[in-house]
């Protein structure tokens, strides 16, 4: 049985920003990205928590993010606000340029923010949630690198390309929903790779185009789409809003970082932000209330809304802290004393 540690979420915090600061990332940004991987360990999104530190040290290491890059946020029309993240994590480039967007989608009731030239590794829903607190419906979207092929293909070609999307609701936290649109994210490949256990049938191919479960295999080969032909072009019009719109890379121009320096992870990410104040008027609440009724319904039929088991991870964390396997916490301690993994 794998063996874990638990940690408080300050014990948390303080080894995710220690370890960071220690591999040269500058304070803001080691607390922006130990705020977003935190959070992500918090509400048990595996894939997204402290296990991306081992990910940001060794992007560092190969020279594939400026871990003090300063972005620089620009107006470029009435509805539409730049973020460059200068090479930088894309996670302190969205909170430099946050309320931006927010006093944008408030005066022109839709807004979109376009980040660029960013090192992005992150879950999204903390982002479009925290739009939501703000009262505004928001989706955000981003390419990562080509890992996916596209349904009936065999090669990896687009990215894992992450859609979130979060509506406010008037008693209580917000309704997000936030997947790749792979059958799962690659970093739930490599987390099976680490605890030995064998993938879901349907998840991936080895690098000959056939049919894997085996981690290590779909690692070197490509994942499918989720929902075969509608993933595939859900997944294309992510690469094209976050890609070509907004001047910025698909995913099969860009790469991580690897060992020869020369992986260029940078690429963009899109999030629009829409407040239902501009589209309700003093009608708001009550059509906000009218969406609460379908919620209920899903409710009511037994079934379950995204983010209903990340907000009772999330009461269980802040009671108890957080659990990650031993060799994770290993892993990173070992970060802290400079040692390779
Ligand atoms: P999942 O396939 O686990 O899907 C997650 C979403 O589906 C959550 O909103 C989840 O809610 C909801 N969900 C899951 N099961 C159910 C159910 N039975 N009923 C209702 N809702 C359900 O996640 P992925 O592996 O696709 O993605 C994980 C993360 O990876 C995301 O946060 C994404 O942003 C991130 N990612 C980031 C990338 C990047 O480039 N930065 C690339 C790819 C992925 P709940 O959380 O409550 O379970
Ligand atoms: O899990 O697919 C993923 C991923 C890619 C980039 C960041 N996360």
């Amino acid at each position: 049985m794998t063996e874990h540690t638990r940690l408080s979420l300050d014990e948390a915090w303080q080894l995710s920003v220690e370890v960071l600061e220690h591999h040269g990332f500058s304070n803001e940004h080691a607390a922006a990205i130990a705020r977003s991987m935190v959070a992500a360990q918090r509400d048990e999104c595996h894939s997204h928590g402290l296990y991306r530190l081992l990910d940001c040290v060794r992007t560092v290491r190969h020279g594939g993010v400026d871990p003090r890059a300063v972005p620089q946020v620009s107006d470029r029309a009435p509805g539409v606000v730049n973020v460059d993240a200068a090479g930088g994590c894309s996670l302190l480039a969205f909170e430099t340029a946050r309320q931006a967007l927010v006093d944008k989608a408030r005066s022109q009731g839709v807004a979109v923010l376009a980040i660029n030239n960013a090192f992005h590794f992150s879950a999204l829903w903390p982002e479009v949630e925290s739009l939501a607190e703000q009262g505004l419906a928001a989706l955000a979207m981003t390419p990562s690198h080509a890992y996916v092929a596209p349904a009936s293909g065999h090669s990896p070609l687009l990215g894992t390309n992450p859609i979130a999307f979060a509506w406010p609701r008037p008693d209580g936290l917000p309704f997000v929903f936030d997947f790749a649109t792979s059958a799962v994210a690659r970093g739930e490949i490599e987390l099976h790779r680490r605890a030995g256990k064998p993938l879901t049938e349907g998840w991936a191919l080895d690098e000959v185009g056939q049919p894997t479960t085996d981690p290590t295999a779909a690692l070197a080969g490509a994942l499918l789409p989720f929902g075969g032909h509608k993933g595939t072009a859900l997944s294309i019009m992510i690469e094209l809003l976050a890609g070509p719109l907004i001047g910025d890379c698909l995913g099969h121009q860009t790469q991580p970082a690897n060992a020869n320096g020369d992986g260029k992870p940078q690429h963009g990410e899109f999030i629009l932000a829409l407040d239902p104040h501009a589209f309700l008027g003093a009608d708001t609440e009550a059509h906000l209330q009218r969406a609460e009724t379908l919620f209920s319904g899903v409710l009511d039929q037994g079934a379950r809304l995204p983010s209903q088991r990340r907000h009772a991870a999330r009461r269980r964390s802040l009671a108890e802290g957080i659990t990650i396997p031993k060799a994770l916490h290993d892993d990173l301690l070992r970060l802290l004393e400079g040692r390779e993994n």
